[in-house]
């Protein structure tokens, strides 16, 4: 039987996509920049069996099933769908080192590796911009981790709406987990209910854009204290319009208020630092490579602290088919 097996990471955004403009396709109402992360990766095989009738799906070692395997199998129909002919069912195998469903991104490391392990396996193109495309279907964030280092998503058409590189200066993330359990309301759920209900959503969807142009100058000029001060100021105002929906949704709990604190606290003294925060109480703290010791060092008091760099984007780690 075809397997094929490959390996991406998560990524955190700097400029967040937080709604659609096409729930279908998956295209977001503006662009978004992001970092994928060298930590926490997720590994992916596709194995075409031909003697299968339904698609499955194992997550860290667990038979999947319900809306996480429905997820699974819609987006193997797209990837067969472009492959032509009538290509067998495939058995999906993903082990995933992020707590899933915490505000880890896995599902951006999930869809990735999947788009990249069945392109491989069901013979597709595999160039950037068509897997960066096709993981777009399986969840938007995830068209920004088949880059490597730093992202820019496009929103775009269907046809333009992928994710390229862009240049930046080294940066470090130390990720501050404060609450390892799922998420109460799924990113996708929580957009749409942002969408439909709150009063600020037009004026988070200009902002959103607006920041991204500011980042992407920021990117340009190298300039660190230019990006945290944007990402820190998006982030909040994401998770703002998020409180604004109606019931309201909120991520960020006190222990990650704390943490923002921290940050701002660690500012005031000197250390040139930032926070973000994704659809999860997690915060994720922005620095210097040079500045990461010392901020995760301060930070550790408030939950378990992981440095991440810049990593790699998608790759196979086995079994190209043809
Ligand atoms: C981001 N997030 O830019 C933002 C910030 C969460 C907060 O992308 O519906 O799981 O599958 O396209 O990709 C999470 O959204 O949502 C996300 P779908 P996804 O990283």
């Amino acid at each position: 039987m075809t397997t094929a097996t490959a390996q991406a990471h998560p990524n955190i955004a700097l400029v967040k996509y937080w709604g659609k403009r096409d729930e279908d396709l998956v295209l977001p109402l503006a662009g978004s920049l992001s970092m994928t992360l060298d930590a926490l990766p997720t590994t992916t095989s596709v194995t075409l069996d031909p003697s299968a009738r339904e698609d499955a799906f194992e997550l860290n070692g667990e038979p999947a099933s319900g809306e996480r395997l429905r997820r699974v199998a819609r987006f193997l129909d797209l990837a067969r769908e472009r492959a032509g002919g009538e290509p067998p069912r495939a058995i999906v195998r993903s082990r995933n080192e992020a707590p899933t469903g915490a505000g880890l991104a896995s599902s951006a490391s999930g869809f990735a590796a999947l788009a990249l392990a069945a392109s491989a396996a069901y013979g597709l193109p595999r160039d950037a911009r068509s897997l960066s495309r096709l993981a777009r279907r399986g969840s938007g964030s995830a068209a920004r981790s088949v880059v490597g280092g730093f992202a820019v998503w496009h929103a775009g058409d269907d046809e333009t709406s992928y994710a390229e590189a862009i240049d930046g200066p080294d940066l470090r993330m130390v990720i501050v987990t404060v609450d390892g359990s799922g998420k109460a309301v799924s990113s996708r759920e929580a957009m749409r209910r942002t969408a439909l209900t709150s009063p600020f959503h037009d004026a988070w969807a200009l902002s959103a854009a607006q920041s991204l142009d500011a980042m992407i100058a920021a990117f340009r000029d190298a300039d660190v204290t230019r990006i945290g001060r944007i990402a820190e100021s998006n982030a909040l105002r994401m998770h703002a319009v998020i409180q604004s929906a109606d019931p309201p949704i909120r991520y960020l709990g006190p222990a990650s208020v704390a943490v923002f604190d921290a940050v701002r606290r660690l500012r005031g003294e000197g250390l040139d630092a930032y926070a973000t925060a994704d659809a999860g109480p997690n915060v994720v703290a922005i620095c210097r490579p040079e500045d990461a010791a010392d901020l995760a060092r301060a930070l550790a008091p408030l939950g378990g602290v992981r440095v991440a760099a810049p990593g790699p984007g998608a790759t196979l780690t086995a079994g190209a088919a043809a």
